[in-house]
């Protein structure tokens, strides 16, 4: 996925990072938009029609479809539904630790930072970071979805005093970062919520090189003064019990939230997916150091999509979503491979979860 990387350019108006090569037909795209009193800078690139992305997944050797089709709008009022069952610590586990951390944060973090969230949530943990954040320059966040970085973007807007610049782009792909009108000393990306887990390791440690790059003094904007920072929240090694009840919980909420891409399929592609052929479960893999959520095929059938016979054999799995797990040893040494030195780390009592302070290590 990010094979061709990693260069950031400077530009315009600030940086823009690549992660593959259709960096160049990107640049063209962007432009800015004043949207609900926001300038918004629109820099999504085209989507791949679902149908294909959908039928490679499918007729592939070990079947797959991409994690992002969980994500419409009850997937993730589903994945809200995750967050709070019981058996799935990650969300209020990251959460009490950023109430405790955040100030620590803030203080390292220092005056005139401009935030960087790629896939914005404005969720508590990054009002918790705004608060403790010393005179921030300002905050950008970054998402594929443009009525919900409107939203959340808004919703920042109104909680913080504060420029908030919104960039409409797929993080994964590179992006400029705009200049805002306050003096910026650092720049600091803040990417919580586990989600590096939902990335191969070899995909993060490239997503990692990207945000790296993303931060360091390396454009022509004199303003930049210091080092940024990356700080990224990420899910512990643990019991393996534990791991995996989060994923099969027993109110059946995340098999739902798988089931639902197949319902999602069947209605947007107008194709004969049934989600009674299917049962779905998520395992502990070992060699991967990630839990696996797949949806295993009961019966043999065939559905046809867009003239192609795809069959799904029974026995036969779909791999839905991976979420890996790392020690605190296991994140430096996938930092320090995209050449950033972990200077500090915070986690819960029980070691459950973490949150990485990144620095770029030189060169
Ligand atoms: C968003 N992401 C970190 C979640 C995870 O834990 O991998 C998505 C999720 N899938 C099932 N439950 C939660």
């Amino acid at each position: 996925m990010y094979a061709d990387l990693v260069h950031a350019t400077s530009l315009r108006n600030g940086v823009y990072v690549s992660v593959d090569n259709t960096f160049e037909s990107q640049l063209e795209q962007d432009q800015v938009a004043v949207q609900d009193g926001l300038q918004l800078i629109e820099f999504a690139p085209q989507q791949r029609p679902l149908i294909e992305e959908v039928l490679e997944g499918l007729t592939a050797k070990e079947k797959s479809l991409p994690a992002k089709l969980h994500y419409d709008q009850r997937g993730s009022m589903l994945f809200e539904q995750i967050c709070d069952v019981d058996e799935y610590y990650i969300t209020r586990t990251e959460l009490a630790l950023m109430r405790e951390i955040s100030g620590a944060i803030g203080d390292t973090l220092g005056k005139g930072c401009m935030l960087i969230e790629p896939g914005s949530g404005a969720s508590l943990k990054t009002d918790l970071l705004l608060s403790a954040m010393p005179n921030p320059a300002a905050y950008v966040p970054v998402d594929i979805s443009r009525d919900f970085l409107l939203e959340s973007a808004t919703a920042i807007a109104d909680r913080h005093d504060i420029e908030v610049l919104p960039v409409w782009a797929d993080f994964t792909k590179g992006h400029p970062i705009p200049s805002c009108e306050a003096v910026v000393r650092n720049r600091a990306i803040y990417f919580p919520g586990s989600t590096v887990g939902n990335f191969s390791r070899s995909d993060a440690a490239c997503l990692l090189q990207n945000f790296a790059s993303m931060i360091r003094d390396d454009s022509d904007d004199e303003q930049i003064g210091s080092e940024g920072a990356v700080v990224v929240g990420f899910d512990c090694k643990k019991d393996t019990s534990r791991m995996e009840a989060a994923y099969n919980d027993s109110e059946g909420v995340t098999a739902e939230f798988n089931y639902n891409v197949i319902d999602r399929l069947a209605q947007e592609l107008r194709v004969s997916l049934d989600r009674e052929k299917f049962t779905f479960r998520a395992d502990w893999v070992e060699d991967e150091g990630a839990i696996v959520s797949r949806l295993w095929v009961d019966e043999s059938h065939t559905v046809e999509m867009a003239g192609e016979k795809v069959r799904f054999e029974a026995g036969e799995a779909i791999r839905m979503e991976e979420s890996h797990k790392y020690t605190p040893e296991e994140f430096e040494t996938l930092a320090q491979q995209s050449h950033l030195g972990m200077e500090r780390i915070w986690t819960d009592d029980a070691g459950d979860f973490a949150v990485a302070y990144l620095r770029p290590l030189s060169v």
